[in-house]
């Protein structure tokens, strides 16, 4: 029978086949409420399942959720795959009207919410033509008097009792080509578009990196900086501890240090996951606040979402004992698709590609890069690849070339065969004429004693020629001396690759998903 019709259920993947594999006493899931075993776990997704169909929800239609990291959230997405029907999780930092396009875009049909974002909720349920129930966590559930003509009002208690007379036992028969999840990723630049990924997919980072780079085992205990709404944290907190019977654990707070280091301790995390912006504080973090043993049982950390620099990996290993596995991934790919390697990390690369995926390197005219330390676009092919993203063809036919995906990051392969980020293919700027790696220059700002995050652009001077510019965010306390930072760079760098100017900012302009929003810059710069 042809793949297409392989049947096969991420969500069963994840937790039927887990009780039968005789981990349902296990602890999938610590929680700010417990702890729930494989066995409890699965049992209430099917309850979550029951109250979805009880309500209408039907195969391939879209469940968007807007909720913090906690049991709801967890179960509804699990619970709309078992269904056929495919999650969305969203951004919990997003406004009203913000996550109205995306009720919109989506046709979502049903909406869940939790009680913290109830207001946003409301705003986002109306005049979504396509939207049908609206269901929020606590106990006052959603305004009747708000919500449109149509669209029915629950609590998650209302919707799990909706389906407690029509039990789900089995999971929907999908295919491994089904759709099972949507995200929503903005880019650096603006409109959201939503990335289609099948249930396959879930299956192949689970067993790529999550099994033959992180090497997940039974005994593990997931702890991710990163929100399950993230390609990057629902693969952390889902997919890889679930695929081999390990234990995540969820945290609906805002990340920080303490906090972190606290559940951590508390749980014996074994592998933390987390992004530079806060590997970057949890250093700054004095010894009263992260105690030295605070990560005495982590055997990795993980960092995403931007480049580590090098000093990150070593003040860590110096300070907590582990060594940080810098890659990069893409929501589009649903995972990390280059990865350092424990115990072959290369400090200040992305690593490797993973088990499972093919890395190319491109000229502006498309033909192939061989050479070592030659830039190029970076390309890659792997069977977590999303179908594309819904209802936007031409991003699509920009994006996606058969089998290849053009990432727009600019990398270099070195000699060790290890690949690393030059920046955004439109951030790499050419000095003097001469390639200069924004992220480079970044790395020695962020050597500096004084300063605790640094970006750098290029910025036309008269003749319309690129000068690098470094916008700094100092340490608290500290007063930045612009001259002291260019010839800092300089003592470090080949100075055609020095700042030219040293601007200080309060905070530097990001996306939700704390992305360095470089055209703000560019912007505020008059370029
Ligand atoms: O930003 C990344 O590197 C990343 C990693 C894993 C999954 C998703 C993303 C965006």
């Amino acid at each position: 029978m042809p793949e297409l019709f392989n049947a096969f259920n991420a969500a069963e993947y994840l937790l039927d086949r887990r009780v039968t594999a005789g981990d349902g006493d296990r602890v999938a899931v610590h929680h700010p409420g417990g702890t729930l075993t494989y066995a409890e776990l699965a049992a209430e997704v099917r309850r979550v399942a029951a109250g979805m169909a009880a309500i209408g929800v039907r195969p391939e239609e879209r469940v968007l959720l807007c909720m913090v990291d906690d049991v709801e959230l967890f179960t509804g997405i699990l619970a709309a795959m078992y269904l056929g029907a495919i999650a969305v999780p969203s951004s919990t930092m997003l406004t009203g009207p913000e996550l109205g396009t995306l009720v919109r875009d989506s046709r979502a049909r049903v909406l869940l919410g939790s009680h913290q974002f109830t207001e946003v909720v409301h705003t986002a349920a109306a005049g979504a033509p396509d939207l049908r129930h609206v269901v929020l966590t606590g106990a006052d559930g959603p305004d009747s008097r708000v919500l449109g003509r149509g669209v029915t009002g629950l609590t998650w208690r209302q919707l799990l009792a909706a389906g407690a007379d029509s039990p789900v036992t089995t999971p929907y028969r999908t295919w491994a080509e089904s759709p099972a999840l949507w995200l929503y990723t903005s880019g650096t630049t603006g409109t959201p578009k939503g990335a289609m990924h099948r249930h396959h997919d879930i299956r192949h980072v689970a067993e790529t990196y999550g099994q033959q780079v992180l090497g997940l085992r039974p005994d593990d205990v997931c702890l991710s900086v990163a929100k399950l709404f993230f390609a990057y944290g629902i693969g952390n907190s889902m997919f890889f501890p679930l695929s081999v019977g390990a234990s995540a654990v969820l945290e609906p707070s805002r990340p920080n240090p303490a906090r972190y280091a606290e559940l951590t301790r508390a749980h014996g995390v074994t592998l933390f996951f987390a992004v530079p912006s806060f590997w970057g504080p949890l250093l700054a973090a004095g010894a009263d606040t992260v105690p030295p043993d605070a990560f005495a049982t982590v055997r990795n950390g993980v960092s995403a979402g931007e480049t580590l620099p090098a000093r990150m990996f070593h003040g860590v290993r110096e300070r907590f004992g582990f060594e940080v596995l810098d890659g990069i991934g893409s929501t589009e790919a649903l995972h990390i698709f280059i990865s350092n390697i424990p115990g072959k990390v290369v400090p200040g690369s992305s690593g490797y590609p993973v088990p499972g995926y093919r890395v190319q390197l491109r000229h502006p005219d498309g033909t192939v890069i061989e050479t070592a330390g030659e830039p190029g676009m970076l390309y890659i092919s792997g069977d977590s690849i999303c179908t594309g993203y819904w209802c936007r063809t031409d991003v699509n036919r920009a994006v996606f070339h058969g089998e290849w995906m053009r990432t727009g990051d600019q990398y270099v392969r070195n000699d060790d065969d290890s690949y690393t980020c030059l920046g955004r293919a439109d951030d790499v700027l050419k000095v003097g004429g001469i390639w200069v790696s924004p992220s480079e220059v970044e790395s020695r700002l962020l050597e500096h004693p004084d300063l605790a995050e640094a970006v750098v652009i290029g910025v036309p001077d008269a003749d319309g020629l690129d000068k690098p510019i470094a916008y700094v965010v100092p340490r608290p306390g500290a007063v930045v001396d612009p001259d002291e930072v260019v010839a800092f760079c300089r003592a470090g760098l080949a100075a055609f690759k020095r700042p030219r100017g040293v601007v200080t900012l309060a905070e530097l302009p990001k996306t939700a998903t704390g992305k360095i929003q470089r055209y703000r810059l560019r912007a505020l710069a008059g370029s």
